[in-house]
């Protein structure tokens, strides 16, 4: 059981004004901050990121919407940090997650879901690492 995952407001909830509101939700479900940064990916890099969906219909669809405007990106730590986080932001597609979840909350369809969360510690930490380095020191 690791502490820490990783996370990504999204462009669709930062442009509707939501991060504040959902970054709060975060910290009061008893997640620390340990890194966070605001920061525009280009096409290059979201295709990047989301490399292991590369042979996915949705693919260029997903790497468009997540180069199309500022996103927030953190490492968050918490006990049971990938799973807690997983149950706080709900179900990929925002019709099917839970009342209260942050999609469920903030979310408009499976494409533009407002949030990420990394899927298993394996990935919080290549995901962490993908945006920030020295998290050692926090
Ligand atoms: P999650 O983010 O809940 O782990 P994944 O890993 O299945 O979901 O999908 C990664 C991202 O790809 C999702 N957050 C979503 O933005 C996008 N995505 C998934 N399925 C679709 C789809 N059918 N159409 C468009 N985008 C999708």
């Amino acid at each position: 059981m690791s502490n820490r995952t990783f996370t990504m407001i999204k462009p669709d909830a930062f442009s509707k004004g939501h991060s504040g509101a959902i970054l709060d939700r975060i910290i009061q479900a008893g997640f620390r901050i340990v890194a966070m940064k605001m920061i525009k990916l280009s096409p290059e890099k979201a295709g990047e990121f989301y490399a292991v969906h590369k042979a996915r219909p949705f693919f260029g669809e997903l790497v468009e919407f997540m180069s199309s405007g500022p996103i927030v990106a953190a490492v968050l730590e918490k006990k049971n940090a990938v799973a807690d986080f997983r149950l706080l932001i709900g179900a990929t597609d925002p019709a099917k997650a839970d009342a209260g979840t942050i999609r469920k909350l903030y979310a408009a369809s499976v494409g533009e879901n407002a949030i990420h969360g990394s899927d298993s510690d394996e990935n919080a930490i290549i995901e962490s690492d993908f945006f920030f380095s020295g998290l050692e020191r926090f």
